[in-house]
């Protein structure tokens, strides 16, 4: 391409959240190909099919180019004045009639950072409402959960630099090659090198991650807490514990809060016979036995784990009893040891998590429940600390049942699908048919514009710049190569805009740039935890994305938190940390947390009636709710419907053949799908890839949740099928 007039540019994958480094290449202001960035050291040239075909998207016919409102049941063209002062106006109406909290937003872990800090400040620090919550509820709220209970702060301790030094990798609850292919060749590559490394993988199911497994658990969906505890009852009997390492830095504590001695833990633990945790999970004794082993025995070890661990009635939990093993072993803090969540989206970490895009949080890892916090942030967005409310607004499914109810009258949804992606789905249609509803979206139709009184049409990955933070607390710089198509816009300029409609001028007129709206995060994030405010847009347009804590801008970014490097530790008073490596300064004394949490099965277990155990998750070729991936003729080639997973032998039970027409039914809902009869569900499972709005899968999963987390548990309801 060298002299054909192509210009390529350094991006980051719009997709997943591994956060692979791609080269844009534009050619008469069109993006024409995408290819993967070899200077980018997560992904090292490398692109799973779904960023290759990325520039494909863009240019999809059902790009939306222009407002809409709907008028007597129908969709009209009108400009943007006209939307925005229509939008502008309902809200402000409920706003005055019914008060703040009668507005929401519901926002996304594929918004860029300085979206989500724009609609941040209009919701919680303007209009005045906590009602502000995104996708990543659905996806990492449960590893939040866990990091803050088991570790005291927010996001892992390592990085994927952890990967080429591991010896053991956990893989549970994670389809790595199919939901993070790029670290699954990371992870294939590195064993290919070292024949020594193993793999042990729990998960009910056998998918294109076992290739390389050594060892897999099948527990049924759901049940697989007792694994865990087993696992560190031999871990401990068989000596692989480390006690000098729980001396020096780990504090027990039971479910009730109360710390609890070495010895008292063991006493808890004796339950877990491997015999035992086998009843409950039907994984053969020995095969727990052989994985305890594995970890204990092995000199470094990464646990890694996504969905199946985090949507769950008890996500933090199972988050929990996965960092147990690595504080027992001490394997964590040292070069290839770390418990690693793997995140979904390629911003949930940035822009939702460090930015503060839920309804309890405030950019820069604050809480609203904190008056200091408040009073930060009130200070930098030029507001009155009033403004933003001590008490936390309404988490997802909170939020919809509200809209349901009619106490949320109004509600702004950006760059996410709701009336497809959450559980139980058909549940919320009602209050989204009912209430004021804003739509800001990129792709016409989708499941949630039919419910739309006012479409917005958003400028897509290249047509705008911005940040991505993604999984190894990386945030990479995104440039603009084209213009949107059509008179789409930039999302974060669309809320500045309605933000000065609403009658917030002073507060938003100020940004004339991305870059004024990232510079003003920055400052909120100086001296935090997560400190990014050497990570300027002139160093990140140079660099292949930085490492919080980057605290300067001449600082290199940070490999490992809570030991030697972490600029944190560093700057530790030197009697805090006296004769310790590592120090979890989230946590009194710095002492991270092993707990005793009891094991707990699904909301709903399987029963006479519903005797099938379902579960639903992502297959490489598509992107959650389709409406990006399904407009490629690649992809919608290689695989180009839903189906059912279901095992042989239950298939010859039922009389299912491969591609009968079937009916999967649930307490919630049905569904007439193609079974496909295969040996990778475990007998008693079946299994749903959930992109398809045709053959929506959630209308039949469980819309119960994490009492700590509230994540839902989409990983296991209980199911029954039958021939259509
Ligand atoms: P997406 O398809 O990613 O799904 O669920 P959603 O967020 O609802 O939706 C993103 C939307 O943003 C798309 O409609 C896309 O067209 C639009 N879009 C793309 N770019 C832009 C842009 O720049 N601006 C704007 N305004 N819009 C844009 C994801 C959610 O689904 C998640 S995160 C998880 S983890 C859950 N997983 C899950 C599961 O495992 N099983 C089942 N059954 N359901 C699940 N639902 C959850
Ligand atoms: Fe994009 Fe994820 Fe594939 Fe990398 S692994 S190319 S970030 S979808």
């Amino acid at each position: 391409f060298a002299d054909s007039g192509m210009q390529w540019h350094k991006s980051v994958c719009r997709f997943c959240g591994v956060g692979c480094g791609v080269m844009v290449g534009v050619k008469n202001g069109k993006v024409v190909a995408v290819r993967g960035d070899k200077f980018n050291t997560i992904n090292k040239g490398h692109l799973c099919i779904k960023g290759f075909y990325l520039h494909k998207v863009i240019y999809s016919k059902t790009r939306l180019t222009h407002p809409m409102i709907k008028k007597n049941g129908k969709f009209e063209k009108v400009s943007w004045d006209e939307a925005l002062d229509y939008v502008a106006k309902k809200f402000n109406e409920i706003r005055k009639q019914h008060g703040p909290d009668a507005l929401a937003f519901y926002g996304s872990g594929q918004a860029e950072t300085e979206e989500t800090y724009m609609a941040n400040k209009l919701f919680k620090g303007c209009i005045g409402t906590n009602n502000m919550e995104g996708n990543p509820r659905l996806c990492m709220a449960s590893a939040v959960g866990g990091y803050l209970t088991s570790l005291g702060l927010d996001e892992p301790s390592g990085t994927y630099d952890d990967i080429e030094k591991a010896e053991l990798f956990l893989l549970i609850g994670s389809n790595t090659a199919e939901a993070h292919p790029i670290l699954f060749e990371r992870i294939v590559r590195h064993k290919a090198k070292n024949p020594n490394v193993k793999i042990v993988i729990i998960d009910p199911r056998t998918t294109p991650t076992d290739q390389v497994a050594d060892l897999h658990l099948f527990p049924k969906p759901g049940w697989d807490l007792a694994i865990l505890h087993a696992m560190a009852r031999i871990i401990i009997k068989e000596g692989y514990a480390d006690e000098q390492f729980i001396k020096d830095n780990v504090v027990i504590k039971g479910n009730d809060k109360k710390n609890m001695t070495f010895e008292q833990y063991k006493q808890f633990l004796e339950k877990y016979t491997p015999e035992y945790a086998s009843k409950i999970s039907g994984v053969p004794a020995e095969d727990i036995v052989k994985a305890a082993r594995l970890f204990g025995q092995a000199k470094t070890a990464m646990s890694m784990w996504t969905m199946g661990i985090n949507q769950r009635t008890r996500g933090v939990w199972a988050n929990n009893l996965i960092t147990n093993l690595h504080l027992l072993t001490g394997k964590i803090g040292k070069p290839g040891s770390d418990t690693f969540s793997l995140t979904g989206q390629p911003n949930a970490c940035g822009g939702v998590r460090e930015g503060g895009g839920l309804c309890h949080l405030l950019p820069g890892h604050r809480k609203v429940a904190n008056a200091k916090h408040r009073e930060e942030v009130a200070k930098v967005w030029g507001v009155p600390v009033k403004n933003i409310q001590p008490k936390p607004g309404k988490h997802t499914i909170a939020m919809f049942t509200a809209l349901n109810e009619g106490k949320i009258k109004g509600i702004y949804i950006m760059c996410t699908n709701p009336a497809q992606s959450l559980p139980n789905a058909s549940k919320y249609w009602k209050g989204l048919k009912e209430q004021f509803v804003v739509v800001a979206e990129s792709f016409f139709p989708t499941a949630t514009t039919q419910y739309a009184d006012v479409v917005l049409p958003a400028a897509f990955w290249a047509e705008k710049e911005g940040v991505y933070g993604c999984t190894e607390r990386r945030s990479q710089y995104m440039p603009k190569v084209i213009e949107p198509m059509g008179e789409a816009r930039w999302d974060a300029f669309i809320l500045r805009d309605l933000g000065i409609r609403m009658g917030f001028k002073k507060e938003f007129e100020k940004y004339q740039t991305a870059e004024d709206i990232w510079n003003e995060y920055l400052t909120l994030t100086k001296g935090r935890d997560m400190d990014l405010s050497g990570a300027t847009y002139r160093r990140l347009k140079e660099v292949r994305g930085l490492r919080w804590p980057v605290p300067s801008e001449d600082h290199p970014g940070t490999y490992k938190r809570y030991v030697k490097g972490d600029p944190i530790f560093d700057e530790l008073p030197a009697e805090k940390k006296k004769g310790r490596w590592i120090y979890f300064y989230g946590k009194p004394e710095g002492k991270a947390v092993i707990w005793a949490r009891p094991d707990k099965g699904p909301e709903e277990p399987t029963d006479d009636q519903y005797p099938f155990a379902l579960t639903t998750g992502r297959v490489l070729e598509h992107w959650h709710t389709n409406t990006m991936t399904g407009t490629v003729p690649e992809l919608n080639r290689a695989v180009p419907k839903a189906y059912v997973e279901i095992n042989p032998e239950d298939a010859k039970a039922l009389g299912i053949a491969n591609k009968d027409q079937v009916i999967v039914e649930t307490r919630r809902g049905k569904l007439k799908i193609e079974a496909r009869v295969i040996n990778r569900p475990e007998k008693g499972t079946l299994f749903i890839p959930w992109h398809w709005e045709e053959w929506m899968a959630n209308v039949l999963t469980i819309d119960a949740f994490d009492p700590g987390s509230k994540e839902p548990e989409y990983k296991v309801c209980a199911a029954r099928i039958k021939k259509a």
